[in-house]
């Protein structure tokens, strides 16, 4: 018998609201919804857990959503700060196993079996509170032997939960779901499961699997299975990355090239932290440096065959602050793999 795997499902609450609060913390406790207006015809992309109070959803016209709330405040999204905070949220996932599968900018399967000596459990305690430290937002996890029952444990307790379902627990668990909780359970199939009687897992352990797929053709196979908690799907890690960075916005710019370059130790160090448990499977490239001016233009240096140590980094630096001679917002600094 193949051992039982360790599947955590992660899942950043309300995550563009999230960040909108973290930088702007006159937004938290109020209604906040991120998306475009509503006199654009713009729509929801998500709000936090005070607008979902009133109702307000994601995809609802933001038109709808300012009637159901009226004290609703609009931020619009700012993608590019999404990516960033994406990337890093990954690498502290990184920092337990390179099996991970991203699902969207918030959401990802990390496979836990082989951790030397941490449990899923440990593990995704500690990456909830990584990320609520380091980046400043919560996430919720779920803890399951396989991704479907992990999915659905992240979402048990959220906002800011932890939930597991045990090996010893998913019948139990799994009999009380209702069927829509099954993947690819849509509106048709659901309408004919009900015309069977069929409302939640429990109610469909009866069936045979040939009298399933004499139903459902293909997808029969797939609910005889997932009803009964046995989902057999690998977590499939993405491309490999091609480089890592870590990026510093600061609160105020940093006037001149010497501004720069004191902040440039504290980067390097960041970056070596997040670089070390990636060197046994990466080989390094090329180091390079990115710079943000004040007017938000920005460009990057990078130089073949040049080293990691600080001064190679700092000369990188000054070319990039001579494109331009303007104040600084951003720095970043990283390195491309091979
Ligand atoms: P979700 O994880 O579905 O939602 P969420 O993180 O905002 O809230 P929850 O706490 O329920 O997980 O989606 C992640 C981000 O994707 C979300 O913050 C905004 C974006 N998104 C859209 O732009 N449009 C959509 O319809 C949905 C569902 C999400
Ligand atoms: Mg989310």
């Amino acid at each position: 018998m193949k051992p039982t795997r360790q599947i955590i499902h992660c899942d950043a609450d309300c995550f563009y609201a999230s960040v909108e609060m973290r930088d702007d913390p006159s937004l938290r406790g109020r209604p906040l919804a991120i998306g475009g207006e509503a006199d654009r015809r713009g729509v929801v992309a998500t709000c936090n857990y005070e607008a979902r109070k009133f109702g307000v959803r994601s995809a609802m016209s933001m038109a709808y959503a300012r009637r159901l709330c009226p004290g609703l405040i609009v931020r619009r999204p700012d993608m590019e700060k999404y990516r960033q905070l994406s990337l890093q949220i990954r690498d502290i996932f990184e920092r337990y196993t390179q099996l991970v599968e991203p699902l969207s900018l918030d959401e990802a399967f990390l496979d836990v079996t082989e951790h030397p000596y941490l449990d899923a459990m440990a593990i995704a305690a500690q990456i909830r509170q990584q990320v609520a430290m380091e980046l400043g937002i919560t996430i919720s996890a779920g803890v399951a032997p396989n991704k479907f029952l992990a999915k659905i444990a992240s979402d048990w307790e959220k906002p800011d939960g932890l939930t597991q379902i045990a090996p010893e627990q998913v019948a139990e668990f799994v009999a009380r779901l209702p069927v829509q909780k099954i993947f690819g359970v849509g509106k048709v199939t659901g309408q004919k499961l009900q015309a069977m009687g069929v409302l939640y897992c429990a109610d469909l352990l009866p069936y045979s699997l040939e009298q399933l797929e004499y139903r459902f053709g293909r997808f029969g196979k797939q609910l005889y299975q997932l009803c009964r908690g046995i989902d057999e799907r690998p977590v499939q890690p993405s491309r490999r990355r091609k480089s890592l960075s870590v990026e510093q916005t600061y609160a105020q710019d940093l006037p001149d090239l010497d501004a720069c370059l004191d902040e440039l130790p504290l980067l390097l160090q960041k970056l070596e932290k997040r670089l070390e448990p990636l060197l046994g499977s990466y080989q390094l490239h090329k180091p390079f440096v990115k710079v943000k001016f004040s007017d938000f233009s920005s460009t990057t240096v990078e130089k073949n065959g040049a080293d990691y140590s600080q001064q190679s980094f700092a000369e990188l630096m000054a070319e990039a602050f001579g494109r331009a001679f303007k104040p600084v917002r951003l720095l970043g600094v990283g390195v491309r793999f091979r």
